[in-house]
């Protein structure tokens, strides 16, 4: 896979010579290029913004400069080109979102800075075929799309086939199929700071561990991602998850559409 980043800031990106995504470069999976946007720029102040038209605060990053950078770094035709534009404005990039770009050709990343990007790029590059993806990396607002860049490329280059040692440790994950947050974990050693694990993961007993630990699953989306609980598919829950989800507050709801509500 090929992976272009577009900058102000390049050197931001530094951090992505390191560990895995380094691993997947070195291993010849990842080609990976940072760019510097100001290297399309053609005035001598080396300008890329200007104030927003319809007025209002800050300032706008040119059409003109991005579509010269974008259309330089774009490989090949637009079918299996994805253009990512972190925005806090944009759709909220999740993991199927890294499941679907890890099969793609190339990536371009476009990281604005200031008020954001002049919305006629995306338009633009829309009109000519690429995918283009405004995303979000949850609610809270950077100064630009530097780190958003960063969580979304690590979040893809870990899914790129060859990538992760084990396999299991990719589908046994939260996010998954699952629709639950993970389980709790412990290791060694058994007692620490007055705090003992479960007995039931020293039992040996392989069936009784497994439903310890979606119980705990299922208590701890509960608590804490009440969203996922209401997106749960009745169908895909057994006896013994619907006891422990009533106890929880949660029953299936009243229009028989496979779905919890709040009891
Ligand atoms: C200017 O919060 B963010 C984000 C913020 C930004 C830009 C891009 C992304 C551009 N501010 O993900």
């Amino acid at each position: 896979m090929r992976v272009d980043v577009i900058s102000i800031f390049p050197d931001y990106l530094s951090v992505l010579d390191l560990s895995l995504v380094g691993k997947a470069r070195q291993r010849g999976l990842l080609d990976l290029r940072v760019h510097d946007l100001r290297d399309w720029t053609t005035d001598r102040h080396r300008t890329v913004d200007d104030t927003p038209f319809g007025g209002g605060a800050g300032m706008v990053m040119r059409p003109d400069v991005w579509g010269l950078a974008v259309d330089d770094v774009l490989d090949g035709d637009a079918a299996g080109t994805h253009l990512i534009v972190p925005t806090p404005s944009g759709e909220v990039f999740t993991q199927r979102h890294a499941e679907s770009l890890a099969s793609a050709e190339q990536l371009v990343f476009a990281c604005g800075r200031y008020e954001g990007i002049d919305a006629r790029v995306a338009e633009h590059y829309r009109a000519a075929g690429v995918a283009v993806h405004e995303l979000s990396i949850g609610d809270y607002v950077l100064n630009g799309g530097e780190v958003a860049s960063l969580v979304m490329i690590e979040a893809v280059a870990r899914l790129i086939p060859g990538m992760v040692g084990n396999p299991d440790s990719l589908v046994e994950e939260s996010h998954g199929a699952a629709g639950l947050l993970e389980y709790p974990v412990y290791t060694k050693p058994p007692s620490w700071a007055e705090l003992e694990i479960p007995e039931v993961l020293l039992s040996g007993h392989h069936a009784k561990i497994e439903r310890w630990r979606r119980d705990r699953a299922l208590e701890r989306t509960a608590a804490r991602r009440p969203d996922m609980i209401a997106a749960l598919d009745v169908a895909g829950l057994d006896k013994h998850d619907l006891a422990l989800l009533a106890e929880l507050g949660w029953v299936p709801g009243p229009d028989g559409d496979g779905r919890l509500v709040r009891a």
